[in-house]
């Protein structure tokens, strides 16, 4: 293929004496002198290339070859060597320029995606540059799970897949939204608007892209399973959720029996047996206190969950952390939107076609949904985790001077506030394209079910540990990947004074449950929390978790009839790690 496009472009430029590969990366300038052959029949290259003193540099197509010399010898006579070929020409540069004029009205705002005028601005890192290499999402398809898909505004349209896509609110085939709900048709946009002459461009302006309308009516278990699985085994890839659970601090909620098997099965059977990429929200609820690991949704390690990141360089105000964070990209909540599709004219969030005005964990989600597909084009073998290796390796720290930042037992750092960084879609597509798959199925090590009776009380200000010597999976001969940790306890005082903190042999530490406003619900009945801030580590050693009882508001002055806050009694307790045995140790 590579000659073929070599040979194409020689066509071309006989005469120009330049080969140009468009849109490979050059680097540094060649310090070599290189002659192109057209050697006699029967001639030997390797032969001629020696006796002229020379390195061969390979064949072009068949009867053309590249001779090779230091630079400085450019200048040593040819004549010999034009005797003995029956073509030749010297090869130098010439200028050329990449063909992106990208007309789209709203690109110059696309600051998120370009980093604005000045390039400085957050940005998810040379996306243009991938779309002129021909990577561009096609071949994937996006399924955006929400409030339905306008496929007929012309951003959308020639990407739409109408066989992948599903009113499933209103049991139809046609996800067309209401003329309120705008919320899918510009997350949709973010991930895979066209780049035309309308609106802006998606990240993946050529993956496909599908509706699956979940978020009209009334939703329940089984509308979110059959949205969540919906022809994952037949060309949906990637599941974008821009939505979950009220971000109000006060809820643990996550997916419904059904709809945890419908994500399970498709994990499992998924492309092909990949697996389905889950990318979800975060979620808006840092003003409550809200933490990732409160949704059950963002905090499955099926899903990639993902945070907002300001054109001030810090996370935006309502986006909330969490160990179970992965990345945060570009956002609202600086001075700065989101530009996306909107409904079509006087409909949807905007009077014109276009909105500048998206954001929140609702544009970050689709815009790393763009990030994957990019990723499966060019590795589509990808399975589930490894999409979560790739797009943590492509992350770069942000704000590093925040003291959020930690580095684990496998100097990885990670922060709540910025789960691994900001994506690189260059660097993901880069290491994609190589990327060897982890073993699968996952190797797990777990505690088992500590039940604790009577149950462990916990009186305020006091914290009690609770410890796991996992005796298997040493560093260096085994990555742990997810750890998930399920807990029941009692609060009556509310759970908001439940703080729960893990921390792994390396003496990285995680913060599962932070003090709230959530001064009702009492019960935590085996929630699951997750963390990825131990990715790398090993398992083997003394996992400690802290549970401690604490007064969220200090100083406040509390009814003296209930005496304050109550203990907190903690009934059961279970860690397990998730990760592999690293080929070659065993
Ligand atoms: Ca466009
Ligand atoms: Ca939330
Ligand atoms: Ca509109």
């Amino acid at each position: 293929m590579k000659v073929l496009l070599l040979w194409l472009i020689l066509l071309f430029t006989v005469g120009r004496g330049w080969i140009f590969v468009p849109n490979v990366d050059r680097g540094p300038e060649r310090k070599v002198h290189t002659i192109a052959i057209r050697i006699r029949d029967g001639g030997n290259p390797r032969d001629l290339a020696k006796r002229h003193g020379f390195r061969y540099g390979g064949q072009v197509v068949p009867g053309y070859h590249l001779l090779e010399r230091p630079i400085e010898h450019r200048n040593h006579s040819l004549d010999k060597l034009s005797e003995e070929v029956e073509w030749m020409q010297e090869q130098t540069p010439l200028v050329r320029v990449k063909r992106s004029n990208i007309a789209d009205p709203l690109w110059s705002q696309q600051w998120n995606l370009h980093g604005g005028s000045s390039g400085h601005l957050p940005n998810v890192g040379h996306v243009q540059e991938l779309w002129d290499r021909g990577v561009d999402g096609r071949g994937t398809t996006i399924a955006v799970v929400d409030d339905g898909l306008q496929h007929t505004h012309p951003d959308i349209a020639p990407n739409y897949r109408p066989a992948q896509s599903r009113d499933v609110s209103y049991g139809r085939d046609d996800p067309m939204p209401h003329n309120r709900d705008s919320h899918g048709t510009a997350a949709a946009g973010v991930a895979a608007a066209r780049q035309n002459n309308v609106c802006g461009v998606g990240v993946a302006p050529r993956a496909g892209l599908a509706g699956l309308r979940i978020l009209a009516g009334y939703p329940t278990d089984s509308t979110e399973a059959i949205g969540e699985s919906y022809k994952c085994d037949q060309g949906n890839d990637i599941f974008s959720n821009s939505w979950g659970p009220i971000d109000d601090g006060r809820h643990l909620e996550g997916p419904g029996h059904v709809t945890a098997e419908a994500m399970r099965y498709c994990i499992e059977r998924g492309r092909g047996g990949h697996g389905a990429i889950y990318v979800w929200a975060g979620g808006n609820g840092r003003h409550y206190g809200d933490d990732v690991n409160n949704d059950g949704y963002a905090n499955s390690r099926f899903t990639i969950a993902v945070g907002a990141f300001t054109d001030q360089y810090r996370y935006a105000d309502y986006s909330e952390p969490g160990a179970a964070l992965l990345c945060v990209v570009p956002s609202s909540g600086g001075t700065r939107h989101i530009v996306s599709t909107d409904l079509l004219g006087s409909a949807g969030a905007s009077h014109t076609d276009c909105t500048r005005s998206f954001g929140g964990t609702s544009a970050a989600c689709p815009t790393v949904a763009g990030i994957v597909a990019l990723m499966l084009q060019v590795n589509n073998r990808l399975g589930w985790r490894d999409v979560q290796h790739v797009l943590i390796h492509s992350c770069n720290r942000t704000d590093i001077r925040s003291e959020s930042w930690t580095q684990n037992g496998a100097n990885l750092w990670h922060s709540h506030d910025y789960g691994f960084g900001i994506p690189d879609a260059r660097r993901a597509v880069s290491i994609a394209r190589t990327w060897r798959n982890v073993p699968r199925p996952a190797t797990i090590y777990s505690s088992g079910k500590k039940d604790l009776n009577p149950s462990l009380s916990i009186p305020v200000g006091d914290e009690k540990a609770l410890f796991w010597d996992c005796p298997a999976g040493a560093k260096d001969s085994f990555f742990v990947e997810h750890v998930e940790v399920t807990i029941s306890l009692y609060a009556s005082s509310g759970r908001g004074v439940v703080q729960v903190v893990l921390c792994s042999p390396s003496g990285m530490c995680s913060i599962l449950a932070r003090a709230t406003n959530d001064d009702q619900a009492t019960d935590i009945s085996d929630w699951t929390y997750m963390s990825l801030r131990h990715w790398g580590e090993g398992s083997r050693g003394q996992w400690k978790l802290r549970v401690r009882t604490v007064d969220p508001e200090p100083g406040k002055k509390r009814n003296p009839r209930n005496g304050g806050i109550r203990p907190v009694y903690l009934h059961s307790w279970e860690i397990r790690t998730h990760g592999y045995r690293i080929p070659g140790t065993y």
